[in-house]
């Protein structure tokens, strides 16, 4: 029987009342402040898993509090780490991403993420000028979250539909998005549409970077699992039911690394191949 913290952190995930890979991971893990024993501690982390499937920082989370905890630290202080390490990886996700922001420039950016968010707010309060085109990010439209923030940053915003992306593409001189998860292998999953915002980027040849904490590296690709790929609830597509008609509604896509030009991380500017082995020497108890 799990807490009642732990099932409303579980819901909330669930139904996207929290969203975006960092606010999930943190939310999970600020429930676990609830348990009391070791074996609730293991109960909870397994149903939390079970929220979303496709959250490598949240299971690398639940790992970490379990690890610490067994060496002697409460769950407080080791949830606790884990924020830190999250925050002061986005403060230099950041620091570095806002030099690749080049004055008058327009940055392309698809659906909400809060490490993209870091970088252009800290380019933005350095004084650059620059503007985002962001794209909506059906069916959920996460994008209206990131124009309405960057908005309030006093960044101009442009919003598109999804399927005006191959026709913004030109305009833009960078794309820059976050990531759920990153493989072994260099691949990076991101909400629906990013592989083919890479893909019109490749072909554009316009820069596309990838904003992500090293703690969304999936640490079971390097045994070969695959990530898995949330499907969500064919209602948020349409509401309808018609005969003969299936909705599919998977959340995230796969891009491959030769679309990437570069993994923006708190390590530094990465190429996707090289993510692997930077996590190995940053985040030893991960692997
Ligand atoms: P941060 C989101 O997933 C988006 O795919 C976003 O790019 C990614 O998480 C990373 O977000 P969802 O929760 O961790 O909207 O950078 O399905 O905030």
């Amino acid at each position: 029987m799990v807490s009642a913290e732990v099932k409303k952190a579980f819901n909330d995930i669930k139904t996207l009342r929290v969203q975006g890979a960092t606010n999930v991971a943190m939310a999970a893990l600020k429930s676990l402040e609830s348990v009391r024993s070791k074996k609730a501690l293991v109960e909870a982390a397994d149903f939390l898993v079970k929220s979303r499937p496709t959250e490598p920082m949240m299971r690398n989370g639940l790992k970490y509090v379990r690890y610490k905890t067994s060496a002697g630290l409460t769950v407080k202080q080791a949830v606790k780490a884990y924020e830190i390490m999250i925050d002061s990886a986005l403060d230099r996700i950041a620091e570095i991403g806002a030099r690749r922001i080049k004055e008058d420039s327009v940055v392309m950016t698809h659906c909400h993420s809060s490490a993209v968010m870091r970088v252009l707010k800290k380019a933005r309060q350095e004084g650059k000028k620059f503007r985002v085109i962001a794209c909506e990010a059906r069916p959920l439209f996460q994008g209206r979250i990131t124009a309405a923030e960057l908005s309030g940053y006093g960044i101009p915003v442009t919003l598109i539909v999804d399927s005006a992306m191959r026709s913004y593409v030109n305009d833009a001189d960078l794309c820059l998005v976050g990531a759920d998860a990153i493989t072994a292998d260099g691949h990076v999953v991101n909400k629906i549409g990013t592989s083919m915002l890479a893909l019109a980027a490749h072909e554009a040849r316009t820069e596309f970077g990838v904003a992500s904490e090293l703690l969304k590296f999936d640490p079971d690709t390097v045994s070969g699992a695959l990530e898995p790929i949330e499907e969500r609830d064919a209602k948020e597509v349409w509401g309808e039911k018609h005969k003969n008609v299936t909705v599919e509604n998977p959340a995230f896509d796969v891009t491959p690394p030769e679309y990437i030009s570069f993994v923006l991380t708190e390590q530094g500017i990465l190429n996707p191949y090289s993510v692997f082995s930077t996590v190995e020497h940053t985040y030893r108890w991960m692997i």
